[in-house]
């Protein structure tokens, strides 16, 4: 059978609209099925955008997550809606919204079930996916289905676990891969790693660090096989163990992606985050120590946030010399406590979900108006990636993290010009 995997791209312009990493699930999937014998290519739009009307294939396999989502749906109405099936972090959550423009959709983890779907073995409209219980049993993701992927990749994802022990209000992982952390065997990552054509890797993993004795295992064959160049997603508590750290920064890791959330108690407090002030400054001191770049995540618009937190927090950033900064509104997305909240209390005021993105503020926050936050926040961003402070950063040579800044006020100052008009927030005081 011929099949075609489609990643939509953003409607929106937004930080990562030029950032050529594909999602693993449509790759997985595609892997799969190119192994029991289909003729499969993946397109991701970010990469390469065809012409739909000349594309021939008997059946297209649409992943979304909720920014894409609509861009999704417009794609999925080019086909005949037998011909398409829909799956990701969206469909999953509402499935009967995916569900008038596709033939059937797969919720959660489909790799166990991709193949009885496609070949019709499945028929039911919303069928139910399993979290994998043993991800070694899984292939390698073939990359050269994806096309137009370059290859050596700047960075190529890879996914070594699944499932997240935490459950912020904030977060859909919990929701698609549960609160259980599986992870695969340290033989299989680092045969995976050892055969890619990369020059660096990002660890999708959503907590590369959660289950310390697998991360040191996975470290050593690392070391032992001289992988490096890599960024990964930790929390603040990883800095908790000393030596564990010594070891990723031995085993090659460059950067971490640390979701600080927030430098407001309260806020933390209503996050579920389980992590203090005095917490993020410990781990911010410790990467620093040990001389791994930190890119700070950073969530704005709770409940207890007001104009000054976004100040603060840049200040924070600033003072503290995190590398590279990402501040997002908060984003009711479909399926969490923060969207369940905000719906009950009737402040939610757009569902386009072309702007859930974490950049779009779509929700009546409560201690500034929605269009305090969504200018403050890129006002800040401009401050934080401005060009002096580039040139600043190149006259005392930190020449990458210069580069970082450029990049960030590219991008800032296209997703400005992009959404000037605030069109979307012209209704809502
Ligand atoms: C890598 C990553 C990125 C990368 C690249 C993503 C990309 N290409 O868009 C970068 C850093 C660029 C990124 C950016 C963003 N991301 Co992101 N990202 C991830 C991350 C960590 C891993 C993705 C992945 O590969 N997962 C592993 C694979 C196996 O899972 P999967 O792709 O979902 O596929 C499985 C199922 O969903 C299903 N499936 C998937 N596709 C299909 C298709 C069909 C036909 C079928 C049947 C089934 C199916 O089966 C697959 C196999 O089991 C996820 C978290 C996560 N754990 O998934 C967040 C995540 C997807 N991102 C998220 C968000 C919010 C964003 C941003 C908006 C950033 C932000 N401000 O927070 C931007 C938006 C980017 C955009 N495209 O518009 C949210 C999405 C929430 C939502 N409801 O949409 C997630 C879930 C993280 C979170 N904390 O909530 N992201
Ligand atoms: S924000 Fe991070 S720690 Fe919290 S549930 Fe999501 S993945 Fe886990």
């Amino acid at each position: 059978m011929k099949i075609t995997f489609i990643e939509p791209s953003p409607t929106e312009a937004n930080v990562y609209s030029k950032l050529h990493m594909p999602l693993l699930g449509p790759v997985y999937l595609g892997t799969i099925l190119k192994n029991r014998g289909h003729n499969v290519q993946i397109i991701n739009e970010n990469i390469y955008k065809p012409d739909y009307s000349e594309l021939e294939a008997d059946l297209i396999g649409i992943s979304i997550m909720t920014s894409t989502s609509k861009r999704g749906y417009a794609i999925a109405r080019q086909f005949p809606r037998d011909k398409v099936i829909m799956g990701g972090v969206h469909a999953t959550i509402l499935p009967e919204e995916a569900l008038r423009f596709a033939r059937q959709v797969i919720t959660g983890e489909a790799e166990e079930l991709i193949a009885d779907v496609v070949e019709g073995r499945r028929k039911e409209p919303i069928v139910q996916g399993h979290a994998v219980q043993n991800l070694d049993t899984l292939p390698e993701p073939d990359f050269s289905l994806v096309n137009g992927y370059k290859f050596p990749a700047m960075v190529m994802p890879i996914s070594t676990s699944r499932g997240c022990p935490f459950n912020c209000s904030f977060c859909s992982v919990t929701k698609i891969f549960g609160r259980q952390y599986r992870f695969r065997s340290a033989q299989s990552v680092v045969k995976e790693l050892a055969s890619r054509n990369a020059r660096a890797f990002f660890f999708c993993d959503d907590n590369f660090t959660a289950h310390p004795k697998r991360t040191r295992e996975l470290l050593g064959l690392m070391l032992k096989n001289k992988i490096s160049h890599w960024t990964a997603q930790v929390r603040c508590d990883v800095t908790k163990d000393d030596s564990l750290l010594a070891m990723m920064v031995k085993a090659g890791c460059r950067t971490v992606c640390v979701g600080f959330e927030s430098i407001n108690a309260k806020t933390l407090r209503a996050f579920d985050k389980k992590q203090t002030i005095e917490d993020i400054i410990t781990a911010i001191k410790s990467f620093r120590k040990k001389k791994i770049k930190i890119h700070g995540m950073f969530v704005l618009g709770a409940d207890q946030d007001n104009t000054q937190t976004i100040w603060d927090t840049l200040k924070f950033a600033i003072k503290q010399k995190i590398d590279t900064l990402q501040m997002t509104v908060l984003t009711p997305f479909p399926g969490t406590k923060v969207h369940d909240d905000l719906e009950k209390e009737k402040r939610i005021f757009s569902r386009d979900w072309s702007l859930y993105d974490g950049q779009h503020v779509v929700f009546k926050p409560k201690l500034l108006s929605a269009k305090e936050l969504q200018l403050n926040v890129l006002r800040a961003y401009l401050k934080f990636y401005s060009l002096s402070n580039s040139l600043f950063l190149l006259l005392k040579l930190r020449i990458s993290n210069a580069f970082f800044r450029l990049m960030g006020y590219g991008i800032v100052k296209k997703w400005v010009a992009h959404n000037r008009s605030m069109h979307w927030l012209l209704h809502v005081q």
